[in-house]
């Protein structure tokens, strides 16, 4: 009789543990970061191969791979509210100051022809709703136009 009790008082411990290992395991842990999404997005002469359409919202690797012939930048920013990627590159055109409609700092990657993606990456928070560019400012000379009027110019959304 003693026996049953404690046994079945044993079967009622594991079972709570059980329960809470498993919120544990669903639940994310305060302060610890998930491990970022990944996304490799390639540079030719002249424009971005691989930018998804979307993303999801959290911490993302940017790892970019230059395979074209001169260096490229990977500029990753986030487009003010009330902007458009349409409405961006047509202020880009128009010699409009980045800052009036990036909002925050961007990040951005150099990488030289062939060079290996893992050593040109850069983390990035993705905000849910926000509309994203990436595009490259360099020049092939001092004289030549912006790789992004060149169509180095793409968008993603955050959802
Ligand atoms: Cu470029």
């Amino acid at each position: 009789m003693l026996h049953q009790t404690a046994a079945r008082r044993f079967v009622a411990l594991t079972g709570t543990v059980a329960i809470l290992a498993l919120l544990g395991a669903t639940s994310a842990p305060v302060g610890v970061p998930r491990a970022p999404h990944q996304v490799t997005i390639s540079g030719t002469d002249y424009a971005f191969v691989g930018v998804p359409s979307k993303l999801r919202p959290g911490l993302t690797l940017f790892a970019f791979r230059n395979v074209g012939t001169v260096r490229h930048e990977m500029s990753v920013a986030r487009i003010k509210a009330g902007f458009t990627p349409d409405s961006v590159f047509a202020d880009i055109k128009a010699g409009s100051k980045r800052r009036n409609f990036v909002d925050g700092m961007a990040a951005i990657v150099i990488g030289a022809p062939g060079e290996d993606p893992a050593r040109a990456r850069v983390a990035f928070d993705l905000r849910k709703g926000e509309t994203y560019i990436v595009i490259c400012t360099l020049k092939d000379n001092p004289d030549a136009p912006q790789h992004v009027m060149l169509g180095m110019f793409a968008s993603f959304r955050v959802e």
